[in-house]
This record gives C-alpha cells, sequence and structure tokens, in this order.
C-alpha cells in the first residue's frame, strides 16, 4: 500500500485498503468508519466522567448480572445508533444485550453482522484506568432479511474485520481485516484518527506475563508450572503487569511482547472472558501481528460457538510465551 506523505487518517487508509480490492462495495468500509464515529462519542464521554454526573451504577444489569456503569449503557447506546441504519448490516450483538439486536423494520439489511463488547473493563471507570470498545465483524450466513443467532455463530477463523478502541492517556483505534494490523491515534482538534502504528508487529517473545495471581489457589497444576517456569527464565528477567482492563492489557502486550493469561480455574473452568466480543476479536489481531491466542489445547479462532455470551479460557500474545504455555497445558512439558 502506497503511503502517502504526512498525515494519513482512517478514512484515507481504509480507502486505500478497499481500492485494492476492486469487487469491494464500501460497505465494509462504512461500517469500519462508523464504529470510529461511535468511538469518536465514547472517547468524549470517557474522558469527562469525572466530571460530568455520568459515574456511579446505572440502576440496571447485563446479562451477567453486573452491575452496569452508566457509561458501559451510553456506550452500547452509541454503537447501536452508529450502526443500525447505515443499510450494511443484518443484526448485531453485544456484552449488554441478552439476545441479537434486530435492526429496525425501518432501515435496509446488510450482509455483514457486528458484534461488541461496547466498554470493556468499566469497573476500571471510576479510577481513571484505560478501558476499551472491542468489534468484529462477520459475513452473513443467513439468506437474507434479519439477521439471526447463526450468523454469529461461525469461528473467529471467519472474520472479516476485528480491532478495539482504547480509551488512554490517548484514544487509539487498532484494527485488522487480514491484511496485517494498523493503529490510528485520535487527535481531538481535529477529531480524526491518523495513522499512528503502521503494520503492527508483536516480539517473538516478550518480557511480561499478565494474569491475576490472587487466583493462584484456584489454578491447575500446570497453569503454576507455567508461571513458575516465566519467573525463571535465565535469558530474561520477566516482569509482571495486570491492569484489570483487558483491551490495556492485551494493548501493552502487543506493543511490548509478552503474554496475557485468564484462565479457567477450579471456580470458572472456562475463565471469565467472552468468546465472540473479547477473545476473537483480540485473537485475530494478535495472530495478524504475528503473535498467538489459545484457550489452552486450541487456537481461540477455531472454536466454534453455541452460544452469544459463552466463556473461553485465553492465553494470547507472543509466541514464544503462548506455545510454553500450550507445552505444559498438552502436557508436553511437566
Ligand atoms: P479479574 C474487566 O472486568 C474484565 O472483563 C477484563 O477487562 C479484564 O481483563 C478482566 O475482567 C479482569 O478480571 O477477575 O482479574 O478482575
Amino acid at each position: 500500500m502506497s503511503l502517502r506523505r504526512g498525515v494519513t487518517n482512517l478514512s484515507r487508509f481504509l480507502l486505500e485498503e478497499q481500492r485494492l480490492f476492486p469487487e469491494a462495495t464500501g460497505d465494509f468500509t462504512l461500517i469500519l468508519e462508523q464504529i470510529a464515529f461511535a468511538a469518536k462519542i465514547i472517547s468524549r464521554e470517557v474522558n469527562k466522567a469525572g466530571i460530568v454526573n455520568i459515574l456511579g451504577k446505572a440502576d440496571s444489569s447485563n446479562v451477567h448480572g453486573e452491575e452496569q456503569q452508566k457509561l458501559d449503557v451510553y456506550a452500547n447506546e452509541k454503537m447501536i445508533q452508529a450502526l443500525d441504519h447505515t443499510g450494511k448490516i443484518c443484526a448485531m450483538a453485544s456484552e449488554e444485550v441478552d439476545d441479537v439486536i434486530d435492526i429496525p423494520s425501518k432501515y435496509p439489511k446488510g450482509k455483514y453482522v457486528v458484534v461488541f463488547d461496547p466498554l470493556d473493563g468499566s469497573s476500571n471507570i471510576d479510577v481513571n484506568i484505560s478501558i476499551g470498545t472491542i468489534f468484529a465483524v462477520y459475513k452473513r450466513i443467513s439468506p437474507e432479511g434479519s439477521g439471526c443467532k447463526k450468523d454469529f455463530m461461525q469461528p473467529g477463523r471467519n472474520l472479516v474485520a476485528s480491532g478495539y478502541v482504547i480509551y488512554g492517556s490517548s484514544t487509539m483505534f487498532v484494527y485488522t481485516t487480514g491484511r496485517g494490523v494498523n493503529g490510528f491515534t485520535l487527535d481531538p482538534s481535529v477529531g480524526e484518527f491518523l495513522l499512528s502504528h503502521y503494520n503492527m508487529k508483536t516480539p517473538n517473545e516478550g518480557g511480561i506475563y499478565s494474569i491475576n495471581e490472587a487466583n493462584y489457589h484456584k489454578w491447575d497444576e500446570r497453569i503454576k508450572k507455567f508461571v513458575e517456569h516465566i519467573k525463571n527464565i535465565k535469558e530474561r528477567q520477566y516482569t509482571s503487569r495486570y491492569i484489570g482492563s483487558l483491551v490495556a492489557d492485551f494493548h501493552r502486550n502487543l506493543l511490548k511482547g509478552g503474554v496475557f493469561l485468564y484462565p479457567g480455574d477450579t471456580k470458572n473452568p472456562r475463565g471469565k472472558l467472552r468468546l465472540l466480543y473479547e477473545a476473537n476479536p483480540l485473537a485475530f489481531i494478535i495472530e495478524q501481528a504475528g503473535g498467538k491466542a489459545i484457550d489452552g489445547e486450541n487456537n481461540i479462532l477455531d472454536i466454534v460457538p453455541d452460544n452469544l455470551h459463552q466463556k473461553t479460557p485465553l492465553i494470547i500474545g507472543s509466541k514464544f510465551e503462548v506455545e510454553l504455555f500450550q507445552k505444559y497445558w498438552t502436557g508436553e512439558l511437566k
């Protein structure tokens, strides 16, 4: 892709990528642009959460019985409003909504479905820790009209795009369409996402491991052996970094190298994180950036879902550390 000198904004980058595919209709480009638009709106609210009285708990809870922060509800609404009228999608799904979200009958239906976690890590809002939006796009399977659950029950291998927005010291939009990973940083003075991280690659081995060690007593022995191994690698001194906000932990490890683990344990055998709108989108990104994502034994992207909100253990990051875990998990290393 010929990148012109100077500033490349997300719109130009998407158009240049679209032009590589003569058969492209631009539907896809519009979906990603609208997600980026929603991200700008959410970023504005996240960055003034401490000022405007939108902190604290909404008087509702989500499908998992977790109290919804007002910003969760707000972010969910903005994602839906940014996409529902485009005529490019036939259904949506969200961490915050039990069932498939239908496109209002007044709007045309398109050939894609979008699934998202509108504001992951929202429990960190009140303590000013980076949080994020995570999204994934599939081509529909159902023939026409309104989409349905079947459109979402596809393995991550079928994804046509995925990405995340991190609301941190700056707001970044990071995505892949299967042709590498690119990152764009929001310049609030012009309201544009500008290309800042071209063709992102994660180091083949890192120096960071991220896991909630408070769960140590619930870990399978193989997890304990992996962590012990990492702590005692002679060639490299690892450091433990765990923010407790998936997008923030993932983004740091993507850039610096390392491994994030949210494994299953005796209390939660499938862990805590969700396959469709947390593990899959980040697994597509990390594979495109040269890393790996597994549930212990299998690649995350090969898992065939049977539920919108199903959980999966997630071990994701640099190939060396993920494959080392896989050797312990599968018994190759004792
Ligand atoms: P724990 C935030 O609530 C979240 O869903 C992810 O963003 C984060 O990685 C994980 O939970 C942290 O969970 O159990 O370590 O607090």
